[in-house]
């Protein structure tokens, strides 16, 4: 059985996986580590990864990139209309609220989802692991930031799902990368916890965890993130001051032709990455519109100066971080930096001056989130042996519950997890009703998540139940927030019969895709009653934890 770990970036995929003599990070086709996150429709065939990068300038419209922006999010928020004016592809929102792409292919125009081409690109992904591995693979660990929201995280495991892929777990970035580092570190200082900043800066966002480490133990203190800085943010600034200096000497507007832009855009990225290691760089571009060569020039000083304002923003999360785990920086024994878009000097300069030491690179910056993933695959997977070590993540938002009778959980807000709760946790609420009704899990507090995000996450139906009841009727309900840090509700009891078919998730999913997974909570035959009203609550904590089989073993 295979162990196998993705990180599925914005720009680059990485899979790791177990081997007899530890983790490897697998070759494409293309004998490289990683693989682009791009699906191109041709012609006559589909060009994935490597080879969908490498068509892109041919078939710029039906090149879908950039689908980690997209995937489980709606066609109206206003952040995800910024990011589809930047995509050369067409879009329009579907009735469900999700995005729809049109494309062309074998000469006839298709729509796709954002959760279909994610799995193209996860089958293409097991593809290459099972060539590698020589064997079938399903079981896997997947990357995703720690700012997903609920849908997001359910279409990252649809996506995965149609490919054939089970994951059995999808770890937040920042968690698989500490763990990569915690579990081969032996030589901590021995007295107490130690603290460590992770800071992974990546394509399109960066990511903040402040974690403790002890023996045998690692526990996330606290996420932090921008999820709209990265890597692209920087090569839009060189974007923008090369258009204007083309326009002002070569009487071209590049913002008007899209393959100028594509080709400017990925000019600028490279000499982004000349800059990382030179003081200054040319840009040459021939025949780059209205049969013009361009040539254009800048010192990294000047780059240093355009991206001030996005070099500063690196330092909000940070804070945050520090400010959430309420640990003071002089506390901290490590910064470790990550993510290929940390590559920039000025970035690691930065967070030298803020947190009053120099950032480490102790671990390989892009494949560390891959290595972690099969790590943590290898520890749920039942055919393999791990060194005991425990990995406690906490929670980055507030979910709240209410019923159709108002907020269940504590605060006017009816917070049921908290931000920092444990994942995973498993709360019972006992509710006394006697007839169907309804439930709704929501952030409690927008401003955690990312701009635009909805604060809904699920509305669930409980009941109707069988028989009649004329009275009041306790009813138990167990309200995970599972490993995936997804909510759902796991069974109702009633009485003391144990009957799991009372629970239905009733919103329809965004993406037009079915959730198999949901199908466990069937709606079940009718009990007409009249409502009554006093709702009694009881929120408790189990201690819970999760064993080698992947199921839940709770002491109530
Ligand atoms: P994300 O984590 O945002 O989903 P990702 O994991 O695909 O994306 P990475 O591969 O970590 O992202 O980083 C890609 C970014 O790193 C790109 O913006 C790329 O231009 C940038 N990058 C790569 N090498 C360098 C370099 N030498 N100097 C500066 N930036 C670099
Ligand atoms: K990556
Ligand atoms: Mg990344």
């Amino acid at each position: 059985m295979s162990v196998v770990g993705f990180d599925i970036g914005n720009e680059n995929c990485v899979i790791a996986a177990v081997k007899q003599r530890g983790i490897d990070v697998l070759l494409n086709d293309e004998s490289k580590r990683e693989t682009p996150s791009v699906v191109c429709f041709g012609e006559k065939q589909r060009f994935l990864g490597t080879a969908g990068a490498a068509s892109a300038m041919m078939n710029p419209k039906s090149t879908i990139y950039q689908l980690k922006r997209l995937i489980g999010r709606s066609f109206t928020d206003p952040d995800v209309q910024n990011e589809l004016k930047m995509l050369p592809f067409e879009t329009s929102g579907g009735h469900d609220g999700g995005i729809l792409i049109q494309l062309k292919y074998l000469g006839e125009t298709h729509t796709f989802t954002p959760v279909q081409i994610m799995a193209m690109l996860f089958s293409h992904l097991k593809e290459i692991t099972e060539k590698n591995l020589e064997m079938p693979v399903t079981d896997c660990v997947i990357g995703i930031p720690s700012y997903f929201t609920d849908l997001q995280r359910r279409a990252y495991l649809s996506a995965a799902e149609i490919a054939g892929l089970k994951s059995l777990r999808l770890m937040h970035d920042c968690t698989a990368i500490a763990l990569s580092y915690g579990i081969y570190k032996t030589d901590f200082p021995n007295a107490g916890p130690t603290y460590v900043a992770f800071v992974d800066i990546g394509h399109c966002d960066m990511q903040v965890s402040i974690v403790s480490f002890e023996a045998g133990h690692m526990r996330i203190l606290s996420h932090a993130f921008d999820s709209n800085l990265g890597g692209r943010d920087f090569d839009e600034v060189l974007f923008s001051y090369f258009a204007s200096q083309f326009k002002e000497h070569y009487k071209i507007d590049v913002y008007s032709n899209v393959r100028a832009c594509i080709r400017l855009r990925a000019a600028c990225e490279k000499l982004k990455k000349v800059l990382s290691a030179n003081a200054e760089a040319p840009l040459n571009i021939e025949c780059l519109m209205d049969e013009k060569d361009v040539k254009g020039f800048i010192k990294r000083e000047e780059f240093e100066r355009l991206a001030s304002g996005l070099l500063e923003r690196i330092s909000v999360p940070c804070k945050k971080a520090l400010a959430d785990a309420g640990i003071p920086v002089g506390k901290i024994h490590s910064i470790e930096l990550v993510g290929s878009g940390s590559r920039i000097p000025a970035s690691t300069k930065l967070l030298a001056s803020l947190f009053g030491r120099e950032p480490s690179r102790t671990l390989n910056a892009s494949e560390c989130v891959a290595r972690g993933c099969a790590l943590q695959c290898a520890m749920l997977s039942p055919v393999f042996r791990v060194r005991e070590y425990e990995v406690q993540d906490s929670l980055p938002f507030s979910i709240g519950f209410s019923s159709d009778k108002g907020p269940i959980g504590t605060g006017s807000n009816g917070i049921l997890f908290p931000k920092g709760q444990p994942i995973p946790s498993i709360k019972v609420l006992t509710f006394q009703r006697c007839n169907i009704f309804h439930l709704e899990a929501f952030y409690a507090n927008p401003n955690e998540l990312t701009p635009g995000a909805s604060s809904k996450i699920s509305s669930f139906t409980i009941g109707p139940f069988p028989g009649s009841y004329s009275e009041k009727t306790r009813i138990k309900l167990k309200v995970q927030l599972n490993l995936h840090g997804i909510v759902t509700i796991e069974s109702a009891m009633l009485m003391e019969d144990h009957i799991d078919d009372y629970v239905r998730r009733d919103n329809t999913y965004p993406e037009g895709d079915k959730m198999e997974a949901d199908s466990a909570f069937g709606s079940s035959t009718k009990l007409a009653n009249d409502d009554e009203d006093d709702v009694t609550m009881h929120a408790r904590s189990l201690d819970d934890s999760w064993d080698q089989e992947g199921q839940f073993s709770s002491q109530i």
